[in-house]
């Protein structure tokens, strides 16, 4: 039987680690433990975004510890603490823009924080039974698909970016501890998620946002290129059913199985704002700009998730679109967090280094 009683959960300030907490605190029923958020607060982590929970479960249920996941002392002391018994490592730079232009954190970050975590776990977990490691990861880690077809489980991996190469290391590390040292350890592989609280370097709170400001929308390249899109408590579903109920040593692939050019996407989005706010569509439209393409930018994803949905009983359940109207309306409603999160090292990050866009 696993513990799941105190969960530590790495990058938990971002995007889906925040979800995830949200989600297993407030809306889980079957969770009764304590969550352990870790998260170095880099320009991507907001803990404003977990205040309700802070305020709600703070100090009982949930404790937040701000430090890196390198920080080999930091990580032993808070194994030792809280007596861990279960790890979801969320924490990673994330935008795969970022890694073209300055890769040095993503190997930091993605891969030494990765091994400085596995190393604290195998050391504290010596022994010790009804533990696990599960490590999120990405589908950009299988490269790019043609027209036709859908990355398994077994789909070797051809990663193209920095981004998905440090995310192929982690997840080789992963399985490694597995494999070499019996660490009981899980992996997951997931698509592109959107939803509430996605810092607005993303295509889609980005679109959102430039909307409302009618600022030019940038298409990267023709405009083409393909994504699999799923609801963020969807993933995190998914990998609660992991912590759960999966087999030591497999890895899931988790996906909307929901594939979107990127362009008629943005026409969506301009659709649903134009609505939200009460402008005329082809007046958005017109913000349109297609711009320089992405260096190596991948064509196509898209995910077969028979394995979780057979053998977890995992199915997505938010409809895209609605997800969607819901997801701008809380961009149009949460301008306050948007300004704090674009606020400071963002905003100076973007001008040094977006010049050209
Ligand atoms: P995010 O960028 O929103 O959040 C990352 C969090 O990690 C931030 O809070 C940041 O402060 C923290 N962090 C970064 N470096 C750290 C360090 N050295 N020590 C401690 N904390 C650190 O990312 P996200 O979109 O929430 O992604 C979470 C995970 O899911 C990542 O591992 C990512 O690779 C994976 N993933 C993301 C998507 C997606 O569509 N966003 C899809 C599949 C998989
Ligand atoms: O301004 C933009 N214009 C544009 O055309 C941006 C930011 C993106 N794009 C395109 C590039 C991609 O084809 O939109 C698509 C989605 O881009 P991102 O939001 O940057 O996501 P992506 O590169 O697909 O990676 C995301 O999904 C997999 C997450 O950032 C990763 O962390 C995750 O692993």
């Amino acid at each position: 039987m696993r513990r799941l009683e105190n969960i530590l959960v790495t990058g938990g300030a971002g995007f889906i680690g925040g979800n995830f907490i949200r989600l297993l605190l407030e809306n889980t029923p079957d969770f009764s433990g304590r969550i352990i958020n870790l998260d170095a607060l880099t320009y991507a982590g907001n803990i404003a975004s977990l205040s309700d929970v802070q305020a709600k479960f703070g100090g009982e249920r949930y404790c937040f510890e701000q430090g890196d996941i390198r920080d080999v002392g930091l990580v032993a002391d808070i194994f030792e603490k809280y007596g861990i018994d279960t790890v979801v490592h969320f924490a990673a730079e994330s935008h795969v823009d970022r890694s073209i232009v300055k890769p040095d954190a993503f190997v930091q970050t993605n891969i030494l924080g990765t091994f400085t975590l596995l190393e604290a776990a195998r050391r504290y977990w010596a022994g010790r039974d009804g533990v696990l490691f599960h490590h999120v990861s990405t589908d950009e880690v299988y490269g790019s698909l043609g027209e036709t077809g859908a990355f398994t489980e077994t789909t070797p991996y051809a990663p193209r970016s920095p981004y998905s190469a440090s995310k192929a290391s982690s997840d080789h590390m992963v399985m490694a501890f597995y494999h070499t040292y019996g660490l009981p350890v899980t992996l997951s592989n997931c698509s592109n998620n959107y939803g509430p609280y996605q810092f607005p370097e993303k295509l889609i709170p980005l679109m959102i946002l430039n909307l409302k400001e009618r600022k030019p929308l940038p298409v990267y390249g023709d405009g083409r290129n393909v994504r699999d899109w799923i609801h963020v408590d969807d993933h995190n579903r998914a990998v609660w059913r992991i912590l759960q109920c999966s087999k030591i040593g497999e890895s899931y692939n988790i996906g909307g199985e929901n594939e979107w050019e990127n362009i008629r996407l943005i026409q969506t989005l301009i659709e649903i704002v134009a609505k939200a706010v009460g402008a005329d569509a082809d007046d958005l439209n017109r913000l349109v700009a297609f711009v320089k393409d992405r260096p190596g930018h991948d064509r196509r994803y898209a995910m077969n998730c028979t394995k979780i949905k057979r053998e977890l009983n995992w199915e997505r359940v938010i409809d895209f679109e609605e997800g969607l109207v819901k997801t701008v309306d809380w961009y149009l409603g949460n301008i306050e967090w948007v300004d704090g999160v674009r606020s400071g090292a963002y905003r100076c990050w973007i001008e040094k280094n977006y010049k050209e866009r």
